[in-house]
């Protein structure tokens, strides 16, 4: 463990960067001189293109494209987007009707793309936009997450996408029958927009040849595939790069029409063009996240042990399917669907609705937020009915040490866990003996105090191979060259600090290089807390190869046979020499004998099995009832995320995670309006949560090191997010039981709790 826990707390390289206005964003690296692209987009959430004149548009000042569907399918594109399909219950696919980059004839939720206008300046592409004469003869709107309503699409009449199932449904329905107890919660999951910090933009030149597409995203390689394909360009001919990136969160993991425009109108026209969202038009675009309703039922024996878990869930796919957009809530809900329990008979069902609204897909976390939320919510209300400690509860399902490796109800395979030892140093840390105290004192001026636990477990998902090259500079400098993508994560400080554990050069000295398509030939980008796991492991594997590779050359060096040679992790030593070259002296003497060879060294590898990282969330919310405004007023993290390369940046990550967990559960909402108009389409509705809207948050971490890699990491990227949901709906329970509030969903707004307050038992 020492050897890969070495753990140092090192301060993030790339902060002097960002901070002090140095970070390379879209907007920064656009060319000069670029022309610029300006979206339309549908002002009606459903409706027939009964009009669309564009030569106004066309002949405008500065104008050198308008282009409609139409126009792209006339240069040979391939026009509809990527999503991958589920299967239905009986074995049939899901539906897939076409999504194409702009619309065809018919609009299908408000923000649809329509044409792109492109011209020198963006306010004459804006004012060339607003010549277009566009009319619609509208439909009726579809919002609600129930089968029926208007057809959104010849090929799910009743808009019901999928009826996707896993499990055992007539075991399960078995052990209902004959369960001591059952308990049941109908749980809402509201929608959120994932605001980014940097919107999402796009530049793309066209020159010898070649495409040379620049876009804020989580990885080049997807992107590059897509983009030949739907451009009809050989692989060779596309160059994907991507500069540093403000924020993705799941919501930059997979294309969006406006890159294969944009890429297009740069090949028609020969010249860079450059496409940035603006806050309003991303609210309008991006993907969502979340937006679905289930109803949980647990079924128990007399000793309170969990016989069956059921989940009927409803999730809204927006108007059209996203690229992950119908797996989200099935295959990647049920990675683990039955949490840190021993249950071992499960049925989880899925429908998925067509809307009139944005499309949904992956926000942090990609299904296992979700699940974990539908699991620690029905646990928290069993506990309330059964008349046992929520804490007892849990403990008395965790599986044991002892039962790993477990195989989950799902086919998951769990290596190691210790849940019980870390809710215990969960509830010591989060003093929860001094939260009756705390209780009475809030009680005592009418404040309403409530504790709320989430015991969340998360599955790495992702590809699980990765690739690391490290090549020795002049110098003593040392790049090594990554498969996955900062978003802004830290990576240039974890990568160097792990290669430099493992090698012995000065982290100083070592640069991490991503995101370029021409430098990297493969790579699984960010997504699923994925990177320092997969990419450690491709590094470790690199290292090896570096070995072995000196190994012959440093024995001819220094006089001695190759298999007495060895790396200790700094320096190169053999009995009978006084040599001991460090991994840098090696590289400089293999310069200096022009073995050009030793200076660069790559590896792929894939890990042998996912990891699961877990553990205890516990929040303490205040609510006044007069006003209906809650405080988080505590929030503690244990967390079992394996071996850690640097225990600050995981602390980070958690601190954001929890964020994001906060506003949603608290602030965060997206609301339509009956015409399918998007009311929280600016800062001004949309709350995300400030500095004064979180507490300080408390981290610790308990490693139980994976034994599914040799690293024994777990992921730390999403964690935070997964359990932040259920400790504070739970705690926000916990306040309002003896209210008599029953039926209470996030996000948890003044106006809400103070009605529900006011009215009893619902919140609406
Ligand atoms: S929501 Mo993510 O990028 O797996």
């Amino acid at each position: 463990m020492e050897k890969f826990g070495k753990s140092q707390p090192v301060k993030r390289v790339e902060d002097v960067r960002f901070l002090t206005g140095h970070g390379r964003y879209i907007e920064d690296c656009a060319p000069e001189g670029a022309l610029r692209a300006w979206v339309l987009r549908s002002p009606v959430a459903h409706g027939v293109i009964s009009e669309i004149d564009l030569e106004e548009a066309r002949e405008a000042d500065g104008v050198h494209m308008v282009l409609t569907l139409a126009d792209l399918q006339a240069a040979g594109m391939t026009t509809t987007m990527d999503a991958t399909v589920v299967k239905n219950r009986d074995e049939s696919d899901g539906a897939a009707p076409a999504r194409h980059m702009l619309a065809d004839g018919r609009v299908r939720f408000v923000g649809e793309p329509i044409a792109v206008v492109i011209a020198d300046t963006l306010d004459q592409a804006r004012d060339a936009g607003e010549m277009i004469v566009l009319d619609f003869d509208d439909l009726p709107v579809k919002l609600d997450l129930h089968a029926g309503g208007e057809t959104i699409h010849a090929e799910a009449p009743d808009n019901s996408a999928f009826d996707w199932g896993m499990g055992d449904e007539a075991a399960t329905q078995a052990a209902f029958d004959a369960a001591d107890h059952t308990v049941s919660l109908q749980i809402d999951d509201n929608r959120i927009i994932v605001n980014a910090m940097e919107p999402r933009g796009c530049f793309a030149t066209w020159e010898d040849d070649r495409l040379h597409f620049t876009y804020g995203g989580q990885g080049v390689w997807g992107a590059k595939g897509q983009l030949s394909a739907k451009l009809g360009l050989d692989e060779t001919a596309v160059h994907v790069v991507t500069p540093d990136v403000g924020g993705g969160f799941g919501m930059k993991a997979m294309t969006y029409p406006e890159y294969f425009v944009v890429a297009h109108a740069a090949r028609a026209l020969g010249k860079a063009v450059f496409w940035m969202s603006d806050r309003t038009e991303a609210m309008l675009s991006d993907n969502g996240g979340r937006d679905l309703t289930s109803l949980a039922e647990l079924a128990f024996d007399e000793d309170l042990k969990i016989t069956a878990y059921r989940v009927q869930t409803r999730c809204n796919l927006g108007a059209y399917n996203s690229q992950f957009g119908q797996p989200i809530q099935t295959q990647l809900f049920s990675r683990v669907l039955a949490g840190v329990y021993d249950i071992k008979t499960a049925w989880l069902q899925v429908e998925g609705i067509y809307t009139n609204t944005t499309q949904v897909d992956a926000y942090r976390g990609a299904g296992r937020p979700e699940a974990i939320y539908v699991l620690e919510r029905v646990m928290d209300r069993a506990a309330r009915e059964l008349g046992v400690d929520p804490f007892e509860l849990r403990r008395r399902n965790f599986i044991a040490p002892a039962n790993f490796p477990y195989a989950t109800v799902t086919g998951e395979s769990y290596d190691v866990g210790d849940f019980d030892m870390i809710l215990t140093e969960a509830i010591q840390k989060s003093d929860m003996a001094g939260f009756a105290a705390r209780r009475a004192a809030d009680a005592a001026e009418g404040k309403l105090r409530g504790a709320g636990l989430c015991y969340y477990i998360e599955s790495i998902l992702g590809d699980p191979s990765e690739g690391a090259e490290v090549e020795f500079l002049e110098d003593g400098w040392v790049n090594i060259y990554v498969g996955t993508q900062s978003n802004g994560q830290g990576h240039e400080t974890v990568y160097a600090q792990f290669l430099a554990d493992q090698t012995g050069i000065p982290a100083s000295m070592i640069t991490t290089i991503q995101g370029d398509s021409d430098l990297i030939a493969k790579g699984g980008g960010t997504g699923g807390s994925r990177s320092v796991t997969t990419q450690a492991n491709a590094t470790l594997a690199t290292v090896d190869v570096m070995v072995a590779a000196f190994t012959p050359f440093l024995a001819e060096e220094m006089g001695v046979e190759e298999e007495a040679l060895s790396f200790d992790g700094e320096t190169f030593r053999a009995p009978g020499s006084n040599l001991t070259p460090s991994m840098l002296e090696a590289a400089e003497m293999a310069r200096a004998q022009g073995r050009v060879d030793l200076l660069r060294h790559a590896a792929r590898a894939q890990l042998p099995g996912r990891s699961f990282p877990n553990g205890a969330h516990i929040a303490e919310v205040v609510i006044d009832p007069e006003t209906g405004v809650t405080a988080v007023d505590r929030y503690t993290v244990v967390d079992d995320f394996g071996n850690l390369i640097n225990p600050m940046l995981a602390e980070g990550q958690v601190h954001g995670g929890v964020v994001q967990g906060l506003g949603q559960a608290m602030l965060e909402h997206v609301v339509y309006d009956q015409d399918g108009q998007l009311l929280t389409a600016s800062f001004m509705d949309y709350a995300l949560p400030r500095a004064d809207d979180v507490p300080m948050i408390g981290f610790t971490s308990e490693p139980v090191p994976s034994i599914q890699n040799p690293m024994g990491m777990k992921g730390c990227g999403e964690a935070g997010t997964v359990g932040a949901l259920a400790a504070l709906a739970n705690a926000v329970q916990d306040a309002t039981w003896e209210r008599g509030l029953r039926q209470v969903d996030m996000p948890f707004t003044p106006l809400k709790l103070w009605e529900a307050l006011r009215n009893g038992t619902e919140a609406a």
